[in-house]
C-alpha cells in the first residue's frame, strides 16, 4: 500500500466526528517506571489516555495478547486506547517488564 494512502487512514478513520477526539474518561501518567494510577476503570466506548510524564522510553502492552501494544513512548507521548469489550486488561512496559496496570471496561 502507497504510504500516502497509510498515513491518510488515521484521517478517514475519525471522518465524521467533529473537530478533537472526546476527552478521554481516565487519564495515567507514566512516572518513575510505574502506571499511575495502577488501576482504572471506564465504560465501553471510553477511552483511556497515557501520558509518558518521565525520562525513558515506556510501552502499554496487552498482558494477554503482547501485539496489542502502543508504540514506544518516548518522554512526553501519549497513547490513547478506546475501550471495546467488557473485562479486565491486564497490560505491562515491554522494556520494563515490572511495570503493570489494569484497564477495567464495564458495560
Ligand atoms: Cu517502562
Amino acid at each position: 500500500m502507497p504510504r500516502a494512502l497509510l498515513l491518510l487512514l488515521p484521517l478517514l478513520a475519525t471522518a465524521g466526528c467533529t473537530g478533537a477526539p472526546p476527552s478521554p474518561a481516565a487519564e495515567v501518567r507514566i512516572v518513575d517506571f510505574a502506571f499511575e494510577p495502577q488501576n482504572v476503570t471506564v465504560h465501553v466506548g471510553e477511552s483511556v489516555l497515557w501520558t509518558n510524564a518521565g525520562q525513558s522510553g515506556h510501552t502499554v502492552t496487552e498482558t494477554r495478547d503482547p501485539t496489542q501494544t502502543s508504540s514506544a513512548l518516548g518522554p512526553g507521548a501519549t497513547f490513547r486506547f478506546v475501550a471495546r469489550a467488557v473485562g479486565t486488561q491486564e497490560y505491562f512496559c515491554q522494556p520494563h517488564p515490572w511495570m503493570r496496570g489494569n484497564v477495567t471496561v464495564q458495560a
